[in-house]
């Protein structure tokens, strides 16, 4: 008998929704659900092959615990118990920053890890604190914090409305789009043109993206930030600036106007490699267009100046008065939002709190840079400890930072390391505990993250498809035992966990007066509560205190979760609309257009000026039925074209004597590796393209078709030395690399 069950999509940003077929507890497949209220029945590869995914004989099914040396199924209570015996010695012994954390790319996927790793990172007070943001966004949660005195105000680009969509360093025919949550974005952009608009992309490569664009700009890379702030200086210069609406909410445009001044378009000509006509065209377009949008992504963040172009992308917004406006780019407003507080000037965003104990880095958002990672474990200096124990979680940086190399012996190093991981893989292999969450059919989902960043405000819940299997514990409960064990609590209710966060939360939500439960009693409220679970619980709190919500009685008619579970294909909330002054957090209460560490980073964007390469650089790449470092297990998603090859302009690869299929061995600061080359004209002369997250190839995985077509580590290039100085983010596109034909090696036809 086989019958169908709704789930959101766990395996990128654009949250679709899926019709599941199951046959007993098997996804024997997915479709498109065509009544979501948000993805109307769009699916891409990754969602068809769900059951696939799901249904990975190689996944974990018990957790395993080291012992002689060896990593062996155990029970979950022992797992728990060695967690317990091999954090708190650490922490006793060393303080709590000798205890690190590594949050990966996944916890944004589930509820668990949106709900429970900042209940871990309070318990344990550390410092060392590393996440895929560093390695991904940090320089726009830099940005937003600067501009907007807030790290989590991102502006969206309205892509359902826009008039004109400038695109830099961003590949959404391949990503399906981030930091823009937007199922079907190929079919918006399609649909962009379709109604007159227009769409320009700037990439090195010639991708599927910029295939659909009315204008390609072959960019250097690395060299976004001076493109977009000579743009800006032409707005100024033609007198095309008009903030429009924006005008009383804003500071510094003045000094703004000084700061990009040298930036002229022919002072970047050299540099970006765009003639300066091209510029002055760009930037003419996006005045003129009745409503325009410009959106950058890991091409214009994982650079060295990564933090000012993330800068300039909202600068040009502002200057063209498309911030905050229909058709240009919104602040969403997410139902498990706090609820607005009235606008006025706020506490703003601190950077450099404190600083990495090895390199001095500072934080960001309480984060220190993921490249520095090995170095605070294996590095030891007069002050603090170097990290002893770790607790992974849906990370796998041995591939995903770079020097997998250096870190993979720092972590084999640890007194202990526990990995929250469905698979024993490059990282998790390292750990003494692994705890394996069960596969996304069996837990329940919610877009905590991506509706922050959604194109259009609605929500959706899906509880578990299946129910957990025996011998399985849901992923909320391993990070609640997990806390509990690692904080002192061993043994005590998980769900202790839970009511703590609700009664702290409702604590201090009666104490606001612009909370709809403003002077009521917390404990009353608590025990209103509805769900079957604790983070069912927390996600009808969270909706019913926000600013859709019910206000738990204030606003009958309103959210909670009660009302959520009888829409399963979702709530439609509306369009983007317009929101400031309220989301700004900045001490002034104005958007502060030249904050201080912009303007004093400025300086070295202007010595970018006259540095050309003097050899290739290298860029990524992402493929559509590949995700970052953990899907390269599925038969389905894997072959054709997803191959870790090398992408390399066909004059490139005659002056270097490559051809087509040979191996060619490229070298960077941190190491070598040896890859097909793929001779295209796709990428640009001079720069060459490697995808992350290949390189399965070490001892000790379980991962038996990764295994078979491993690919190489593109991030063994890297020695983790090139950061944005102002967000900690790696420095992963535009890297220079040398790249030689390795003689006599001829890979085998795939
Ligand atoms: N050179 C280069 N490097 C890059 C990038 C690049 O563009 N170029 N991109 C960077 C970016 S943007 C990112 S976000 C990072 C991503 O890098 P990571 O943060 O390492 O994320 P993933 O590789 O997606 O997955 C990490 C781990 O999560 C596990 N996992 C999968 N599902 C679940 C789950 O439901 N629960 C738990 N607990 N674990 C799960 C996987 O098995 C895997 O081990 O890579 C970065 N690295
Ligand atoms: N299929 C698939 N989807 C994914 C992922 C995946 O691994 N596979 N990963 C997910 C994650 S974690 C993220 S963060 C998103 C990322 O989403 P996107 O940012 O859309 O993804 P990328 O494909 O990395 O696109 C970056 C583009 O920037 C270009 N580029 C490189 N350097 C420069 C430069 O200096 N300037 C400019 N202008 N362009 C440059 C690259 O050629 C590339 O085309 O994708 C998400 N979706
Ligand atoms: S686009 Fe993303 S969310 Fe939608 S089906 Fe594909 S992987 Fe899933
Ligand atoms: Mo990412």
């Amino acid at each position: 008998m086989s019958r169908t069950a709704l789930r959101i999509c766990p395996l990128c940003e654009a949250t679709c929704g899926l019709t599941l077929t199951l046959e007993g507890t098997r996804v024997t497949g997915a479709r498109g659900d065509r009544e979501d209220v948000f993805s109307k029945g769009f699916i891409c590869p990754k969602g068809a092959a769900f059951g696939a995914v799901d249904g990975d004989p190689d996944r974990l099914r018990a957790p395993l615990v080291r012992r002689d040396g060896e990593l062996r199924e155990a029970t979950w209570q022992e797992a728990f118990d060695a967690v317990a015996a091999g954090i708190r010695p650490v922490v006793e012994r060393h303080g709590p920053h000798a205890v690190g954390v590594v949050l990966g790319n996944p916890n944004v996927h589930t509820m668990a890890g949106i709900l429970y790793p900042p209940v871990l990172l309070a318990g344990l007070g550390t410092r060392s604190v590393f996440t895929a943001s560093t390695l991904d966004q940090m320089p726009k949660h830099v940005s937003s914090g600067l501009l907007y005195g807030d790290a989590g105000a991102i502006p969206v680009p309205d892509l359902d409305r826009t008039g004109h969509l400038l695109l830099i360093g961003a590949n959404p025919l391949e990503s399906n789009g981030s930091l823009c949550t937007a199922p079907d974005f190929p079919g918006k952009l399609k649909a962009l043109r379709a109604r007159g608009g227009t769409l320009t992309v700037v990439d090195p490569r010639r991708t599927r993206t910029a295939a659909l664009a009315d204008r390609h700009v072959a960019i250097r890379p690395g060299t976004d930030a001076l493109l977009l702030a000579a743009m800006a200086q032409v707005l100024f210069e033609e007198d095309l600036v008009d903030c429009g609406e924006l005008t009383p909410h804003l500071q510094g445009l003045g000094e703004l106007r000084e700061a990009v001044k040298e930036f002229t378009p022919e002072a970047v000509e050299a540099a970006c490699d765009v003639a300066a006509g091209v510029t002055r065209a760009l930037a003419r377009e996006l005045a003129a267009a009745p409503t325009a949008a410009v959106y950058g992504r890991i091409g214009t963040c994982t650079v060295p100046h990564g933090t000012l172009g993330s800068w300039l992308v909202d600068v040009l917004n502002i200057l063209t008065g498309n911030l905050d406006r229909p058709g240009g780019a919104l602040f969403p407003q997410a139902a498990t939002d706090r609820t607005p507080r009235p606008a006025g000037p706020s506490h703003g965003f601190a950077l450099g709190r404190w600083h990495s104990r090895v390199s001095k880095y500072p934080e960001a958002k309480g984060e220190l840079p993921l490249s520095a990672l090995a170095e605070e474990i294996d590095t030891a200096t007069g002050e603090g400890e170097p990290i002893r124990a770790l607790v992974s979680i849906a990370a796998n940086p041995v591939l995903s930072a770079p020097d997998g190399d250096r870190l993979d012996k720092a972590l084999s190093s640890l007194d202990f390391m526990v990995s929250v991981d469905p698979y024993l893989n490059e990282t998790s292999r390292h750990a003494h505990v692994v705890l394996p969450p069960p596969p996304p059919s069996q837990s329940p989902h919610h877009d905590f993250a991506f509706n922050t960043l959604a194109v259009r405000n609605q929500v959706r819940y899906t509880r578990p498809a299946v129910p957990l299997e025996p011998g399985r514990m849901a992923e909320t409960e391993i990070l609640a035992r997990l806390i509990l064990a690692a904080t002192g609590m061993h043994g005590a209710d998980p769900s202790a966990v839970d009511d703590m966060v609700i009664r702290q939360t409702l604590g201090k939500a009666v104490e606001q007066p612009h909370s709809p439960v403003h002077g009521r009693d917390p404990g009353e409220l608590a025990a209103a509560l509805t769900g079957v679970s604790g983070p069912e619980r927390r996600l009808d709190m969270m909706l019913r205190l926000g600013p859709y919500g019910d206000g738990f009685g204030a606003r009958p008619g309103g959210l909670s979760l009660e009302k959520l579970l009888a829409h399963p294909h979702g709530i439609d909330l509306g369009p983007l609309a317009s929101r400031l002054p309220q989301p700004l957090k900045t001490r002034s209460g104005k958007v502060e257009l030249l904050p201080r560490p912009i303007a004093d980073d400025l300086p070295r964007l202007r010595e970018a000026l006259d540095r050309l390469p003097e050899g290739l650089v290298l860029v990524g790449r992402r493929h559509l039925r590949s995700n970052n470092s953990w899907m390269h297990n599925v038969p389905a998603l894997t072959g054709g074209s997803n191959r870790c090859t090398l992408h390399i302009h066909p004059e490139d690869a005659e002056r270097l004597g490559v051809r087509d299929g040979a191996a060619v061995r490229v070298k960077g600061a941190g190491g070598e590796v040896t890859a097909p080359a793929e001779v295209t004209d796709g990428v640009r002369r001079g720069v060459v393209s490697l995808p992350h997250g290949w390189g399965h190839d070490r001892p000790g995985t379980r991962l038996s078709h990764a295994a078979g077509e491993p690919g190489v580590n593109v991030n063994q290039l890297l020695d983790g030395s090139l950061l944005d100085p102002l967000s900690g983010n790696a420095v992963l596109n535009g890297v220079p690399v040398d790249v030689t034909a390795a003689a006599g090696t001829r890979t085998p036809p795939s």
